[in-house]
């Protein structure tokens, strides 16, 4: 009977462990990025220095302080997670400086999509932050007009409301989905009825106008 005790506790004992060494070696995966790993979380292709191609100087310098959870999902339905600030609005050349407090248990992240790839390895600057943790991190952002997209890559955290956009500028055009920013749209695409309706009233437009110019001539 304590035999059978002693090995169970020694079972729990291994179990977090096992856990830990696991997530270690995910990380290390990967090695191509220039990155720094510590246990509160990771920072991506940070650049403090290197100009984007189309820059001759920083223009501005910014700093955000980002919230990441629950507390920031707003009161659509379907939205679990959220962040305080889901539009990033910047000069182009400038730097950035973001905080990113996760307020939550769970892993967060604010990656950035589509920067320069000659800058930033996979077109991408990433912030990564465990539970109740906050990560800092630089980036400089290109000299032209463009809307970048910002989410959490942690399984179905997007789709739940990590989802933003980072305006460059003029941007280039808002993206869907971004909520406070764009929900209308999204909300749009779930429903086609006005554009079915469109389309067959477009349909029966061109059949009698072919219809009528057939008699005619
Ligand atoms: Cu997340």
């Amino acid at each position: 009977m304590a035999r059978g005790i002693r090995w169970f506790a020694g079972v729990l004992l291994i179990l977090p462990v096992s856990i830990n060494g696991q997530e270690v070696v995910d990380h290390t995966e990967h090695g191509h990025h220039q990155m720094e790993v510590i246990p509160a979380g990771v920072v991506m292709n940070e650049n403090h220095a290197t100009l984007p191609r189309d820059c001759d100087k920083v223009s501005r310098d910014y700093q955000f302080n980002i919230r990441a959870g629950r507390a920031y999902a707003g009161e659509h339905p379907g939205r679990i997670f959220g962040m305080s600030q889901h539009e990033v609005r910047v000069e182009p050349c400038s730097r950035i400086e973001i905080t990113f407090v996760n307020e939550d248990e769970v892993r967060h992240q604010w990656m950035v999509h589509g920067l320069p790839k000659y800058l930033y390895p996979a077109g991408m600057f990433h912030i990564e932050a465990a539970g109740g943790h906050s990560m800092k991190g630089t980036f400089i952002v290109p000299g032209d007009d463009q809307t970048f997209l910002i989410h959490c890559d942690m399984a179905q955290h997007m789709e739940k409301g990590m989802r933003g956009q980072l305006v460059v500028g003029e941007g280039s055009g808002d993206l869907w989905g971004v909520p406070g920013v764009s929900d209308e749209f999204y909300r749009f695409s779930y429903l086609p009825a006005p554009t079915l309706l469109l389309a067959s009233l477009a349909l029966i437009f061109g059949f009698v106008t072919s219809l009528w110019w057939l008699k005619r001539s």
